[in-house]
């Protein structure tokens, strides 16, 4: 991987390491790295004046400066702005959203959860007696399996948001399904479960009963508050890991049975054709992707130090490693990871780099705890031949030019 025959970035990166650690450790008195981030101010002067501040308001609402949104991108798809955002939590106002039929009103007091089919006693709950139940909290993301898909365009002008904006992270809250599945007695021949939506869409989607066993919520709550309308009020189906649109919004139906009950989404929408004239179907687990996102288009940056900073994740586990090359893929190194790194979580990494001025690529590539690693564009093509817009997780880069301005690579996406 690393590119001993070219003496020039060879030598670019012993410099860089070295002044990294001089930066790190703070030795670098007046040296090069430290005075291009803090530059000393001789004069110092400190405001007297004071201003009468605003009393609390009903509602807390964000500094009129600050005007992070989602981008509509139909009256179907919104995305999340991935660049505007610290950490790894999604606010629940910005949380991608994606709905088939339009967003339903469901009055809680008239909720009402029906468990059937294959089970020793049918039941229904309403969202009191869901609550009722041992709870539990974890955070994880939910990716649309279209994310940098069918509304993509290879265009410069793409931001980390138009690029892979249908990606969020919560904290849920609900109950586990196999505690429902086991108040329900589900029979020991049933392997499936079909779990249904009480939007216009009526979305469906067959779920292996195993996922219930591992991992599965029926969540209510999102970073401490009962979901958005828009994330499936008052209860939605969580599925950690998986694509998107098996985490069943307005949650009103599960049905057991011992077969993929091959609904409308199953045999017309979300199935693959592959290379070698297969068709890959329930591809239900999210393969680890990242993003970096900044510097990103539409930054202009200037030389010197800079963090380069991003998120990414895996729907098979933990993210163990992130990789940056400024080098358009040639060379690649180790980026840190800030702790804690959660599985199935938005996993924001970071990596100091001294930009010389000259053009470059910059690019992340992310591992997971399966030891899967982010493939390239070309790598997936070969795989899978790109037939449907799903699962589009290959490496991104972008493009630093001379003058400071950042565009979307598009090469890396040829
Ligand atoms: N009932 C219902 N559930 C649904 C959908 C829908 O249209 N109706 N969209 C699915 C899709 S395709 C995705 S990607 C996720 C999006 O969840 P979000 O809108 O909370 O981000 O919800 C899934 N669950
Ligand atoms: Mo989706």
């Amino acid at each position: 991987m690393s590119n001993s025959k070219n003496p020039e970035s060879l030598t670019d990166r012993s410099d860089a390491m070295i002044s990294r650690r001089r930066f790190l450790s703070g030795t670098a008195t007046g040296a090069a790295g430290v005075a291009v981030l803090h530059k000393t101010v001789a004069d110092i002067t400190i405001d007297p004046t004071k201003q009468q501040g605003a009393p609390p308001a009903a509602l807390g609402e964000r500094s009129p400066f600050e005007k992070p949104a989602r981008k509509v991108i139909s009256n179907i798809l919104s995305t999340t702005p991935l660049q505007d955002l610290h950490g790894t939590i999604t606010p629940a106002d910005l949380h991608f959203e994606r709905h088939h039929g339009g967003i339903p009103l469901i009055d809680p007091d008239k909720y009402k959860l029906i468990i059937h089919g294959m089970v020793e006693r049918p039941l229904k709950f309403s969202l009191d007696e869901l609550k009722r139940f041992p709870a539990i909290t974890r955070s994880c993301f939910i990716e649309c399996s279209g994310n940098t898909g069918e509304y993509f365009r290879a265009d410069r002008k793409n931001t980390p948001q138009t690029l892979r904006g249908l990606t969020s992270q919560s904290e849920w809250t609900g109950v586990k399904l196999s505690t429902l599945f086991r108040e329900a007695g589900i029979s020991s021949r049933a392997s499936w479960f079909l779990a249904e939506g009480n939007d216009a869409a009526v979305m469906t989607r067959s779920i292996p009963v195993e996922k219930a066993w591992d991992d599965a919520l029926v969540a209510y709550a999102q970073n401490g508050e009962p979901l958005r309308p828009a994330q499936g009020y008052p209860v939605r189906l969580l599925l950690p890991g998986w694509e998107g649109n098996t985490s069943i919004k307005w949650l009103r139906r599960l049905e057991l049975g011992e077969q993929p009950f091959m609904t409308r989404e199953e045999t017309s929408k979300y199935s693959e054709p592959l290379p070698d004239g297969r068709i890959r179907q329930f591809s239900f687990e999210m393969e680890a992707n990242s993003v970096i996102t900044s510097p990103a288009y539409p930054e202009k940056i200037e030389p010197g130090w800079l963090e380069v900073r991003g998120l990414a994740w895996s729907g098979s586990g933990k993210i163990v490693k992130v990789e940056v090359s400024t080098d358009a893929g040639q060379n690649w190194s180790v980026a840190e990871l800030q702790e804690p790194v959660l599985a199935k979580s938005h996993t924001r990494f970071r990596y100091l780099w001294n930009w010389q001025g000259k053009p470059a690529v910059i690019m992340s590539r992310a591992v997971d705890q399966t030891g899967y690693i982010q493939p390239t564009h070309e790598a997936l093509r070969d795989e899978r031949g790109l037939g449907a817009p799903y699962h589009l997780n290959s490496i991104v880069g972008w493009e630093v030019r001379a003058d400071g301005l950042v565009y979307f690579d598009v090469k890396s996406w040829a």
